[in-house]
């Protein structure tokens, strides 16, 4: 079994990758939930959506987020009475919260309705929320000279990640569970892999529950990390200038510094290799290749690469 951790959009492409180029295994995903929110009384899960969504071939690529074909009628009608609409929740995306709502209230956990949709939808891929319980991550953000804490969404999407970052909690994660299986899958998996996602919004929210985080560590020996980072700058989103608020700098180091307990390898793009003698020095095996998942074999190649290479490494350490 492989195990992948998973933010959003460069996660489901990975998976997608893996699938293609591991169809006999068993692959988990296990999907970050801090930017899980409600609008509108309906309970939004948008990375465990993209990924449902991009497996199941109904990914809107030119949004980068939501269903293909979208069309926003009942957000312009809310729009058009006043009601606040920032947040576009498309109609044939209101299927999917309108039934994950109806499911929680009727006291379904999230793992169950996530599970619930995808056997709808024939991913391929278990998908596995880090928690049941909510954790949500918020954002310290300096603008125009003020300072004020405001939910992931409000960042990302109301806001367009402007301003300086100055503090992100995983608000809840203190007293979250793992839920059921996410424990068992890190902890048998042949190899763990940590998805092409942003390290500080989308993977820390899951290594945050510590239980998950320690699962981890264990396996450091089989786990390796994909950088979202190439050249410098983020593939996608607000990467790069989240490391720089508060780490200095979106260098290669500094993000393996981040994973340093939790990962021995690090995939970085091929037009990188000035840095791999720095990241060696910092003790990570490092494989170079092409990470840009610009095409389906493309991201099946590095789907590829990344298991081969965690395979070696999980080789020289047996459990
Ligand atoms: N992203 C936007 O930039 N604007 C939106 O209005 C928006 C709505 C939305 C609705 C459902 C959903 O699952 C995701 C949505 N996203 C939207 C994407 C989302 O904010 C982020 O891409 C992720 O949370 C980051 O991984």
């Amino acid at each position: 079994m492989i195990c992948v951790l998973s933010g959003g959009v460069g996660a489901a492409k990975f998976l997608r990758g893996l699938r293609g180029s591991h169809a006999d295994q068993h692959i988990v995903a296990i999907v970050n939930t801090g930017d899980d929110d409600r609008f509108h009384a309906l309970a939004v899960s948008p990375d465990i959506d993209t990924v449902t969504y991009t497996l199941a071939g109904l990914s809107n690529d030119t949004l980068g987020w939501g269903v293909k074909d979208e069309t926003f009628k009942a957000m312009g009608e809310l729009a058009a009475l006043g009601g606040d609409s920032w947040f576009s929740l498309g109609d044939r995306d209101l299927g999917t919260h309108l039934y994950r709502t109806d499911r929680l209230n009727e006291n379904a956990t999230l793992a169950q309705v996530t599970a619930e949709i995808a056997s709808k939808r024939d991913l391929g891929i278990e998908i596995l929320p880090m928690s049941n319980d909510p954790v949500r991550t918020r954002i310290v953000v300096s603008h125009d000279g003020s300072t004020s804490e405001v939910s992931f969404q409000e960042y990302f999407v109301k806001d367009k990640h402007q301003g300086k970052v100055v503090e992100v909690s995983y608000r809840g994660a203190e007293n979250a569970a793992p839920a059921p299986g996410v424990l068992d899958s890190i902890l048998e998996a042949e190899v763990v892999i940590i998805a092409p996602s942003n390290p500080i919004l989308s993977i820390k929210p899951i290594l945050a529950i510590g239980e998950i985080a320690e699962a981890v560590a264990k396996r450091r020996s089989s786990t390796v990390f994909i950088s979202p980072i190439v050249g410098g700058k983020a593939i996608k989103g607000p990467a790069e200038s989240n490391l720089k608020d508060l780490l200095g700098d979106s260098s290669l180091a500094s993000l393996c510094r981040i994973y340093t307990n939790f990962a021995s390898g690090v995939v970085v793009d091929e037009g990188d290799f000035e840095a791999i003698s720095e990241l060696r020095e910092l003790g990570y095996r490092v494989l170079l290749t092409d990470t840009m998942m610009t095409t389906r074999a493309k991201e099946e190649n590095l789907a590829k690469a990344t298991v081969e290479f965690a395979r070696a490494l999980a080789m020289e350490t047996p459990r």
